[in-house]
Order: C-alpha cells, then structure tokens, then sequence
C-alpha cells in the first residue's frame, strides 16, 4: 500500500480522495494554487506545496510543479481527481518515468479513449455495442455520402479529438453534409490540432446512461451498474440518478457484463466509464471516460463500496475488493450539482459565501469544499458541492431530495440550488421521463 498520496487537484474532489486516503491511514500532500490557500482541503492535508499563481495552466496543469512536489515530498503516488491532469496520458507516464504511482489507468489506455475514433474502434472489437457510423476518419465528400445515404439521415460529424459535446455538426439532410463535415473538420484542426472527423448516425431522443467500471489491471473487470446523467445543459451535467429510470435488471446485467468483459480483455486498470446514448430499448457506445468522475456517489450510495478505495487498491496492485456478485444494487440515489451560478442563465457567481448550512439525516450525503465565509475564487469551474440522496427506491429518494433541498441555505452568492427546488416538483422529472434534451426545453420554457 502506498505511504504518501499527492492529490492533484481542488475543490470538493479534492477533499473526497483526501478522506478516503485519512480512513485508508495514507499520509497526503495537496498541491495549490496561490488562490487556494484558504481552501478546506488545504487545511486538512497533512502537507501543502503551493505550485504556483492563480490560472490553471500555471498550477494545476503544471506537470512539471507536481512531479517536484512529489519529490520534494515523497510522495509514492498521485491521485488526479477529475478534470485537469486525470486524462492526460503524458502526465501518467511522465509519473511512471519517475517511479509515481498515477491512480488511473496506463498512459496507453488514456490515448485510446482520448482518440475518439481509435476508442470506438476498440469498444466494437471488444463486443460493444456502438452508434451505426463510419469506421474511422472520414476525409472526402464522397465518402461521406456514402456512409450517411447507407445509415440514414440525419447524421452527426463528430471530432476524434472532441469529446464532451465539443466539435459536433449535424447534417439534417444531403445538403447540410458538405457544409457539415468541411466546418467540423476545420474547426477541429484549429480547436485540438486535429481535423480528423467521423460520421454517425444522429439519434434524436435518447437518453444519456453511462456504465460504471472497474479493471484490476491483471485481466479482471467488473461493473458497478449504471448512471443516467440525461439532465444536462451546454453538455453540462445537472442531475445524475442511479439506478437509470429508464432501465430494468436484465438490460443493466446485460449491458454490465459487457462492459466488464470488455474491461477485462482490454488489461484495463482502475475506474472508467462507458457511455451510452440509449433509445428505444438499445444501447449505443459514444465514448469512454479513463477517470474518476463527478457523479460516482450515486453508484456509492447504491452499491455502499467507496470507488476512490477501490482505485487507490487497485493503483497499489492489490486488486479489487469485490468480486462482480458481490456488488449488489441497493435503492435509488440523485446527486444534484449546486453550482456558484445564476439557477437560469448559469453566469457564474462568484465572491464570498456568508452562510452555509447543509442538509442532514438519513441518506443525505454533501460533498463539498465550502464552509460560512469561504470566498469562491472566479478562476475555476463553478461547482461547490454536491447534495446526493438515497432512498429505498426512487419515490423515497425524491421525497428525501425535496426535504434536503428545503433545508439547505447558501448565502452570499446566487446558487444552483432553486433550480432543483423546481425540478423536484416536475411531474416529468418524478416520473423519470426525460431524454438529453429534456432540461433545455425546460430552462427555455421558464425563461
Ligand atoms: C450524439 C448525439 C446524437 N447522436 N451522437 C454530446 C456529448 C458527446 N459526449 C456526445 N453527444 C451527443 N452525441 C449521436 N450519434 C447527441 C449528443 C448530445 C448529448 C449527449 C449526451 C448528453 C447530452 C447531449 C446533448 C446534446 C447532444
């Protein structure tokens, strides 16, 4: 087991991977920006290194600062949280150049995933199921008509190098399609360096549900059951609910055991996830996450195994804790985002929370680095916590969610907060019958 960790990383995920090192009896170094002094997180580790000013590039993704922490400290191994370093590949082999751990998988599997169309490629020859589409890069008009006359309009360019909604154009019909693919090639070449693009067919209402997994690095892979995060904004999770409304046990043990089978064939080591866009009974693969994310308490909740523990285990050789039948899915759970930002237009919020007060009882969890004075600083992503409920099933999660929501108070700045007020009295929301684009509808409608 490792001595040292070194967490890479702010905010309320900063503080989670250092409460799980604290039960594991692992020492831990935070590293810091100079924004970031007062921070919780800060003050609970057992050493701080500030590694430099306020903007990102200059800290948190400076490699460079963060390998010399870890030597400074002798720090055996880093924990990159989610966001900034957690899918660089250069960075997890720049760590093993070094003899220190990256709590993640190898570098080889980043670039895979990261490689749009070499991840798809992959899921397909690993028996998951993925969107109809072009099997690799698409160059030349012709091509293009090809593939889309033979799925089917509409069709959807997407980036190799995108990911995350960024580089997509849809082709309704024909004559949108040399418009479409010239444009997302072009502005993949000026975004990411890559004008390399590839060709789907677009999928109207689906929903978003992503299958948590875990690979012990030794050929072993298991599921965890999945999410489904279809209440999103500007590709911007809001609302993330585990088990999916939509789901019933056959097709989450199907789909399951698919993933894990891939995990395992695939040597893959530590967490992932795989998405899917699911419609009318059917998975379709669009991308793989080689990182922790945000949304992993939902799974927490209803499975009761801590995912940083099994991560750091696994980082550490020492396989997983549970086999796939002992991971037993236990009522539902809803984490809801309270970002530092305007509940309608989303314009962050920045400045000085004067009171915090967060709700309690049985099965609220609140994952956050605030507390009754903290200043947010406005360089960083607007997240500043995350209220995440259990119940037995779905109708006790929600009547749990709405008394939780009740009693939360966070003064000083707007919040995120009002917007799941309303949510959770929405009929279509009670009822679980909502698609990807159900949310912006919504904020539309209200405005
Ligand atoms: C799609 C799609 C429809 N058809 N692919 C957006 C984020 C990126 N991960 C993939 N995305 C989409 N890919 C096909 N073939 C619709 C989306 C999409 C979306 C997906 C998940 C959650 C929210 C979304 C909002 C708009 C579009």
């Amino acid at each position: 087991m490792f001595q040292k960790i070194l967490i890479a990383n702010r905010g309320e995920i900063a503080l989670r991977v250092l409460r799980a090192c604290k039960e594991l009896g692992i020492q831990t170094v935070v590293v810091h920006s100079t924004a970031d002094a007062d921070a919780m997180h800060v003050r609970l580790a057992d050493e701080s290194v500030c590694i430099g000013p306020p903007p990102s590039r200059d800290s948190y993704l400076n490699i460079h600062q963060i390998v010399a922490a870890c030597e400074i400290t002798g720090a055996d191994a880093v924990h990159p949280g989610y966001g900034f370093l957690s899918e660089n590949a250069k960075f997890a082999d720049i760590l093993a150049a070094h003899n220190i751990t990256f709590i993640g998988p190898t570098g080889d599997h980043i670039r895979i995933m990261g490689d749009k169309i070499e991840a798809k490629r992959t899921a397909k020859r690993l028996g998951i199921p993925v969107v109809p589409g072009s099997d690799g890069a698409v160059t030349d008009q012709k091509e293009a008509r090809r593939i889309a006359a033979e799925i089917g309009y509409p069709v959807i360019i997407k980036a190799s190098a995108g990911g995350g909604g960024r580089g997509m154009k849809v082709a309704l019909t024909e004559a949108d399609l040399e418009v479409a693919l010239q444009t997302a090639s072009t502005e993949a070449g000026a975004a990411f360096g890559d004008d390399a693009v590839y060709i789907e067919k677009y999928l109207e209402k689906p929903r978003h549900i992503e299958v948590q997994v875990f690979g012990d690095g030794f050929g072993h892979g298991v599921h965890f059951g999945e999410r489904d995060c279809s209440l999103q904004r500007r590709h911007q999770k809001v609302w993330e609910e585990a088990p999916s409304p939509a789901l019933n046990a056959e097709e989450r043990a199907h789909i399951g055991g698919i993933c894990a089978k891939a995990i395992a064939d695939l040597g893959y080591s530590g967490a992932g996830t795989i998405e899917f866009l699911y419609e009318n009974g059917e998975f379709y693969f669009i991308e793989m996450n080689t990182r922790l994310q945000v949304e992993h308490p939902v799974t927490e909740a209803i499975t009761g195994i801590d995912l940083v523990h099994e991560q750091i285990r696994v980082a550490s050789g020492g396989g997983l804790s549970v086999k796939q039948e002992d991971i037993k899915f236990n009522g539902h759970a809803i984490e809801c985002r309270i970002n530092a930002e305007d509940p309608r237009t989303f314009t962050p919020s920045p400045g000085t929370i004067t009171h915090f007060h967060t709700p309690g009882g049985l099965g609220i969890r609140v994952d956050s680095g605030v507390y009754s004075g903290y200043k947010i600083p406005p360089y960083y992503d607007s997240l500043i916590g995350k209220l995440i409920v259990h119940g037995r099933n779905r109708v006790e999660c929600m009547m749990r969610l709405r008394r939780a929501l009740d009693e939360f108070v966070v003064d000083g700045i707007k919040t995120t907060l009002p917007l799941f007020r309303d949510l959770v009295g929405n009929a279509d929301i009670a009822n679980g019958d909502y698609d990807i684009h159900w949310l912006e509808k919504y904020l539309a409608k209200e405005e």
